[in-house]
This record gives structure tokens, C-alpha cells and sequence, in this order.
């Protein structure tokens, strides 16, 4: 494999797609080593069939506002990879979506999912409708309107869509009754992250950040390292963000920092259960600003038009979305003394910036194992209601904790360095990578 004549013939293909072309990037470079010892995944092609989605859907979305008018959004699918199981992954509704995002993280999807342990394909879906300032009627119209169109493609062992940024319970939950009333058929695992009368999985909400702080614990033993009186730089205050928030408070470390897209709310005295209550009122709020947070609780500060990193912090753990830390922000988190830093956010960093962590020798880990535990407690909820019945937390967070275990574990198996320094970026995506090649390799030219 040449990653550089891939990469021109895919920016041939799809000019502009820059997330997606950074993504592929990202993961060809780190596999080529051991991919040029497989002459069998050369010979299948197999790296040219995985760079592309197995199809994509486009669709319009129709719906009427609360003042009457019409607005017609776009919505997509993109089903990118089902070798070790049926297509999953999240759909995000954010004003930027595009396809190029999409399939980035619907190509991330597919490496992350193999790495949980569970059988599951890789998908991502969206639009680019904004919940910022709209209605809860508005969004259960939207919802409504986009299930319409997309009920027909998905199903239990066909692709099982879930939350992303911009999707919670709440539009599960709409999604959900529409899927229901349109397919006839109470087929509880179409959809994850439900509520907990109707299917949802106790600590599916918790376990995209319950999981990154059960990784990056791992993390820290290997180095030698504790989490306990570490301060922690978080950014966004969404539903990953309230779980990393949660976990690492409770594992004995200080959030000095959550952020939005209007600033950051330093927070020198850490959080407690009100604090973190709070982060959940001001995301269901739906006007995507954090400064409210400082107005709430005058130990903390709010400081406009500053992003996370700006402030001085052991652990930096980006929790919001893609290359929201950049190769100055890293430097200036090293400049401040930080060691750790751990996307729990879908390629949370530039490529930039994860060379200069990775220069500077510092722990990183990426967010395809980083966060790996939402769709991991996604994955145990469709066992669960495949089997018609509900685990206990206690037994779906010792799952999560054995799955979180066995990424870090794999990433330290295929990322040690001869200096001993643990490359948890080439780790992840060759562990990923190497379960899907041989599945695809296995079930012949499809
Ligand atoms: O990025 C992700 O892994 C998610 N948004 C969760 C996907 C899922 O199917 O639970």
C-alpha cells in the first residue's frame, strides 16, 4: 500500500471533504507498517474497499416550525462498513453537518466498534438541522419528519442508529415513536440510548464518559500515574461532557474547566453533585452557551471567547467536537504543565496537535478508544433487548469496565514503541483495523 497514492486518488474523488480525507489519513499512516506484512489484504484490496461507505443515503426533510413556516433540512445515512456485524453508530444534528463529517466518523465508527469487542459494523447519520433555540414541539416534529424517511433502512440486525451531538433521550425518544408507528413493530433494538421503561440500558447515558475516565485510568497505572488530585481541563458541557465531569470527580481528580461555544467557566474549586446537575439543566436548555454556569455558582469565573485549554491543568480531555484542540492549544497545555491529554470528542485534535503531545512524549490516547464505551453500552443494550430483559447498572458498568480493559489493553499490544513509549494511536487503529481487514478478507469480494 502507498497511503500517498490512495490519499490523491480519494481527494481526486472527493475534493474538499476534509474531515473524512484526515481521518483516512490518520489511520492509513498508522497501519501501513503492518499492512505491507499482510501481501493477503494487499492482494483483496482491501484498504480501497474500507476508505469508502458500503452505500449513503440523502434525504430531504420537510417539517413546519412553530410559527407556521416550512423548512426543509437535509438528512443522511451512510451505512460505511458491515464486516463483523450489522452498521452502528450515532446521528448527530448540528448545523455544519455535511457529508464529509459524516463519513469521517462513519469510517471512525467502523474502527471504534471493532475495538469494544462486540459485534457491530460501523454508521453514522445526521442533518444539518440546529436544535440551537428551537422549541421541544420543533424538535419532535423534526425528529418525526427525519424518522419518515430513514425507518425504512433500519432495523435491529440492519443498522442501529443512537445519540451524537445534538441527539439525546429526548430525540431518541421522539425517533423512536415515529419509527414504531410507521414499521408496526415493537422492535426495541433499532434504535440505542432509549429510555429506561421503554428498553434503554441503565448507564448508557453515563458511559461515553464513565468509559473515557475508566480508560484514561488505565492509562495513568501504565504510566506509573494516579488520576487522584489531578486537575482536569474539560471541554463542552453536553451529555459526554457531564460524564467525563461526573466520573473523574468521583475518581478523586478537580474539573477546573468546562467550556461552550461562547467561552470557558473556569472552576477552581472543582465540581459537586449540584454543579453537575446543572450541566444537564443548562445542555436540555438548548441554547448552547455555558456562562450561565458562573452566574450560577460565583466560585467559578466565566472568561468569553477562551477555549478550554487556556487553562493550566494536569489532564486535558476534550469532550465537545472535531479539532477542537489545535497544535497552539497543545503547546499551550504543555507550555502550562499539562501530561495527559485523551479525546473522549471524535477526533478531538488536529493532527498537529497530536504530534506535539506525542513529541513531547506526553500521554495521549484517541477518541476511537477513548470513548469507545458509549458505543460499547450501546452495543449491551441491543443484547439486552434482544433477549427481552434489563441488566443492572452494577452489571452493565462491570461490562463497560471490562470492555474499557480490553481497548486499552489491545492499544498497548499493538502501539508499544521500542523507546517503550505507548503510541495509542497507532495502537487503536491497528487493533481496529486488523479485526475488520480479516472479516472482509474472510467473507470474500462483496
Ligand atoms: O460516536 C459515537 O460512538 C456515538 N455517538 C455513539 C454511537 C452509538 O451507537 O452508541
Amino acid at each position: 500500500m502507498k497511503v500517498q497514492t490512495i490519499m490523491a486518488d480519494l481527494e481526486r474523488k472527493h475534493p474538499g471533504e476534509n474531515e473524512y480525507l484526515q481521518a483516512v489519513q490518520e489511520v492509513l499512516e498508522s497501519i501501513e507498517e503492518v499492512y505491507n506484512l499482510h501481501p493477503e489484504f494487499e492482494k483483496a484490496k482491501i484498504v480501497e474497499r474500507m476508505v469508502e461507505p458500503d452505500r449513503i443515503f440523502t434525504f430531504r426533510v420537510t417539517w413546519v416550525d412553530d410559527r407556521g413556516e416550512i423548512q426543509t433540512n437535509l438528512g443522511y445515512r451512510i451505512q460505511f462498513n458491515s464486516a463483523i456485524g450489522p452498521y452502528k453508530g450515532g446521528i448527530r444534528f448540528h448545523k455544519a453537518v455535511n457529508p464529509s463529517m459524516l463519513k469521517f466518523l462513519g469510517f471512525e465508527q467502523t474502527f471504534k466498534n471493532a475495538l469494544t469487542t462486540l459485534p457491530m459494523g460501523g454508521a453514522k447519520g445526521g442533518s444539518d438541522f440546529d436544535p440551537v433555540g428551537k422549541s421541544d414541539a420543533e424538535i419532535m416534529r423534526f425528529c418525526q419528519a427525519f424518522m419518515w424517511e430513514l425507518w425504512n433502512n433500519i432495523g435491529p440486525d440492519t443498522d442501529v442508529p443512537a445519540g451524537d451531538v445534538g441527539v439525546g433521550g429526548r430525540e431518541i425518544g421522539y425517533m423512536y415513536g415515529m419509527y414504531k408507528k410507521l414499521a408496526r413493530e415493537y422492535n426495541t433494538g433499532v434504535l440505542t440510548g432509549k429510555g429506561m421503561t421503554w428498553g434503554g440500558s441503565l448507564i448508557r447515558p453515563e458511559a461515553t464518559g464513565f468509559g473515557a475516565l475508566y480508560f484514561v485510568e488505565h492509562m495513568l497505572a501504565k504510566a506509573g500515574k494516579s488520576i487522584k488530585g489531578a486537575t482536569v481541563a474539560i471541554s463542552g458541557f453536553g451529555n459526554v461532557a457531564w460524564g467525563a465531569a461526573t466520573k473523574a470527580t468521583e475518581l478523586g481528580a478537580k474539573v477546573i474547566a468546562i467550556s461552550g461555544p461562547d467561552g470557558v467557566v473556569y472552576n477552581p474549586e472543582g465540581m459537586n453533585k449540584e454543579k453537575l446537575d446543572y450541566m444537564l439543566v443548562l445542555r436540555a436548555s438548548n441554547r448552547n452557551i455555558v456562562a450561565p454556569f458562573a452566574e450560577k455558582f460565583p466560585d467559578a469565573t466565566f472568561i468569553p471567547g477562551k477555549k478550554a485549554w487556556s487553562i493550566k491543568c494536569d489532564i486535558a480531555l476534550p469532550c465537545a467536537f472535531q479539532n477542537e484542540l489545535n497544535g497552539d492549544d497543545a503547546a499551550e497545555l504543555i507550555a502550562n504543565g499539562t501530561w495527559c491529554a485523551a479525546e473522549v470528542s471524535n477526533m478531538g485534535c488536529t493532527p498537529e496537535a497530536i504530534a506535539t503531545f506525542q513529541g513531547a512524549g506526553i500521554l495521549f490516547a484517541p477518541g476511537k478508544a477513548v470513548n469507545a464505551g458509549g458505543v460499547a453500552t450501546s452495543g449491551l443494550e441491543m443484547t439486552q433487548n434482544a433477549m427481552h430483559l434489563s441488566w443492572s447498572a452494577a452489571e452493565v458498568d462491570q461490562k463497560l469496565h471490562y470492555i474499557m480493559e480490553s481497548i486499552h489493553a489491545a492499544c498497548v499490544k499493538y502501539g508499544t514503541q521500542e523507546d517503550g513509549y505507548i503510541n495509542y494511536v497507532k495502537g487503536a487503529n491497528i487493533a481496529g483495523f486488523m479485526k475488520v481487514a480479516q472479516a472482509m478478507l474472510e467473507q470474500g469480494i462483496v
